[in-house]
């Protein structure tokens, strides 16, 4: 299933000194548990690495052991071109296009694609970076769960410590939805088995990570279940939140993350979306859920110039609040029939 050189990636990152890592653009608990993990053991087997975040990372995840050093582009553009400049090899996590990584950052990474050595760890579908060491494999629940394959199959896991095991941890049980999403399998609950017994605690972990909300939250979180619309016809429901509403809920990043959830909880709902339009970009961002068989990848890049997993996607619409929720309604009716079959 994993068809990588895994001994030939070690030779190579026994061969480089600077290791940077790369995130996605608003990132989540796995890109950064995953790349605050391979940060650590990459430091304890004696090699200097620093992570780049295209932009902040929510504040549900700053307890993380080593979230204080990430390097955020946005906030310091000059040390992460730096950092870029003076690294031997670059790892890219969780991600599998370039332009993930936010336009700016993005263009700086492709720049380099010719003169440096490039490594991408990665679940989602659909690569789209040319690169020789790409450990891809979509079928994984999370990037987490692959760099525990990684560090099992070049033999860094003997650098494997509690913190280690609680930033993997937090990857795998946020990009499963606490296992409970589609792709969650026996190996999924093998190596977080694997992780406990580093001495975690997984209670803890989890209420870290779902009990922060602010009271903000919550009464944006009520304010979007009460304009939660329900198009019975086709099995779908959707939430649209545009900028007057987040402002009027003092928006700060992160406090849209999981909303989009809670539109699969209606029992006859296969499909849902949260149609957001954030304060601080211009463009409107979609996220996208689905239950079953029907596709939200192939739906976000066939519409909305997106694209993730089959049933977990994310994609953007650049335009008026009110014509992305049309666009959106449009291509729901389009595929009517598949969800409701799905
Ligand atoms: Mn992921």
């Amino acid at each position: 299933m994993e068809n990588f050189d895994f001994k030939q990636a070690k030779i190579l990152i026994d061969k480089a000194d600077q290791i940077a890592l790369i995130i996605h653009a608003r990132p989540d608990g796995d890109c950064v548990g995953s790349s605050l993990a391979l940060q650590r053991v990459l430091e304890k087997s004696g090699k200097q690495s620093c992570i780049i975040s295209p932009d902040e990372i929510p504040e549900f995840l700053q307890w993380l052991p080593g979230a204080e050093k990430i390097i955020v582009f946005e906030k310091n553009k000059e040390k992460a071109k730096e950092v870029l400049q003076n690294a031997e090899m670059i790892i890219l996590l969780d991600f599998n296009a370039l332009h993930r990584a936010g336009k700016v950052l993005g263009e700086l990474l492709e720049s380099h694609l010719p003169e440096k050595k490039f490594m991408m760890i990665d679940h989602h579908l659909q690569p789209d970076i040319r690169i020789p060491y790409r450990f891809s494999v979509p079928s994984r629940a999370s990037t987490a769960e692959l760099v525990y394959v990684f560090l099992q199959k070049t033999g860094l896991i003997e650098y494997m410590d509690k913190e280690t095991a609680e930033c993997l941890y937090t990857g795998i049980m946020t990009d499963t939805g606490s296992f409970k999403f589609g792709q969650t399998s026996s190996d999924t609950h093998r190596i977080s088995a694997d992780l406990l017994e580093q001495g975690i605690d997984s209670a803890l972990i989890h209420s870290l990570v779902y009990d922060s909300f602010t009271t903000e939250k919550i009464k944006l979180l009520s304010e979007a279940l009460r304009r939660l619309k329900f198009m019975e016809e086709c099995k779908t429901t959707y939430i649209a939140l545009d900028r007057h509403t987040l402002e009027q809920f003092g928006y700060e990043p992160g406090d849209t993350e999981g909303i989009v959830n809670y539109g699969l909880a209606l029992k006859d709902a296969r499909f849902t979306a949260l149609i957001s339009q954030k304060p601080d970009e211009e463009i409107i961002r979609f996220s996208f859920r689905s239950k079953g068989d029907f596709d939200v990848n192939a739906f976000a890049r066939k519409y909305f110039n997106g694209g993730g997993h089959k049933n977990a996607s994310g994609g953007s619409y650049e335009g008026g609040f009110d014509e992305a929720v049309k666009a959106f309604k449009k291509a729901v009716k389009e595929n009517c029939d598949q969800i409701v079959k799905s």
